[in-house]
């Protein structure tokens, strides 16, 4: 196949010969799109993924004020994303936010991933152009990949989740847009599978969930967890939620003067997906455009049949039985 048109993470011609071995000595599969997937510490990474996580695992040194946004994919990154750059940067005093920075880069351009970006670049990444305060950055590995490497930070973490039915179909878009493949049953049902069955980027789904929902219930102030259907619900309380755990709460100034209408206004995905550099700009050979759909809740009911609800259904119950954490 050929891949070049791929964003690099989901191609394996980064890798070096130690990583190469490593692989070898790892369980493997071949995804739904024929991408080469391999389980490290519990979790399936494309293999230059992997390569990023090594790299950040050797390599990152956490300073105490960062803040690291962490999401299974196609759960509310980028919204995330936008959100906290929104929060963080109002010290800066962007005057009715007419000139913001995310009305010209993409979120993903300004908070860049740590695997799959960072140290997906280079094993040992300059990370002197990170000079502000609090350092903003993502990913998509589960709490247990990071342990190790900032187990003796006190910097925060906030995770995104999303139901899983919708989670899913938000990938089958974006994987048929990626690979350029047909939006059809046939595709449909092979992510299905590959999702249920846990061998999939970053999979297993439920694995990556309790990760968090763990290290958030044993440590509050160090890992926030928020659900995309809680945002979409009750924006007001959550963006007040997050503000209070970044460390910078609203004032009362700031809620009397409408701050926080402005900055869920400044990141819907009405504005954002409007916005000129979304329509048009790419990353890592992705367009823009397509981290904005929809962003609706239940939309999974349009496209899964009854048999796939209870499947995955049935699948997600037992897996999070006994801890506390329900759809
Ligand atoms: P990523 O993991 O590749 O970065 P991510 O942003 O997590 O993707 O997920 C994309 C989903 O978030 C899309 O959902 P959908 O396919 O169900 O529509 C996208 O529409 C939605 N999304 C993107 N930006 C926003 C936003 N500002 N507000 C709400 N939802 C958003």
């Amino acid at each position: 196949m050929d891949t070049k048109h791929l964003p690099s993470n989901l191609r394996d011609d980064m890798i070096s010969e130690e990583t190469k071995s490593l692989i070898s000595s790892l369980p493997s599969h071949t995804d739904a799109q024929g991408g080469k997937i391999c389980k490290y510490q519990g979790c399936w990474y494309h293999y230059n993924t992997l390569q990023g996580v090594l790299n950040f695992q050797r390599g990152f040194q956490p300073q105490d004020t960062d803040i690291i946004l962490a999401s299974y994919p196609k759960s509310g990154t980028t919204w995330l994303k936008a959100l906290t750059v929104a929060l963080c940067d109002r010290s800066n005093n962007h005057s009715s936010y007419d000139h913001h920075p995310l009305l010209s880069v993409n979120p993903h351009g300004i908070v860049p991933f740590l695997e799959l970006n960072i140290y997906h670049e280079s094993s040992s990444p300059d990370l002197a152009k990170f000079s502000s305060v609090p350092r903003l950055f993502a990913t998509h590995m589960p709490l247990h990949a990071m342990h190790e490497t900032i187990k003796d930070s006190p910097c925060k973490i906030v995770y995104i989740c999303r139901n899983v039915k919708d989670t899913l179909i938000s990938w089958w878009f974006f994987k048929c847009a990626v690979y350029k493949t047909e939006l059809n049953r046939s595709s449909l049902e092979s992510i299905f599978k590959s999702f249920c069955n846990g061998t999939f980027s970053y999979g297993p789904f439920w694995e990556h969930l309790l990760s968090y929902w763990r290290g958030s219930l044993e440590d509050p102030k160090r890992v926030l967890f928020m659900k995309y259907e809680e945002m979409k619900e009750k924006p007001h309380d959550q963006i007040k939620r997050l503000a209070d755990f970044l460390g910078c709460p609203f004032t009362k100034e700031e809620v009397k003067n409408g701050l926080v209408n402005e900055i869920l206004d400044l990141c819907s995905l009405r504005n954002l997906s409007g916005l000129e550099i979304n329509k048009t700009g790419k990353i890592n050979n992705i367009d823009h455009k397509v981290f904005f759909r929809k962003g609706e809740v239940g939309d999974w009911k349009n496209y899964l049949t009854p048999e796939m609800e209870n499947q995955i259904d049935t699948i997600i119950q037992e897996k999070l039985q006994g801890s506390g954490l329900k759809f």
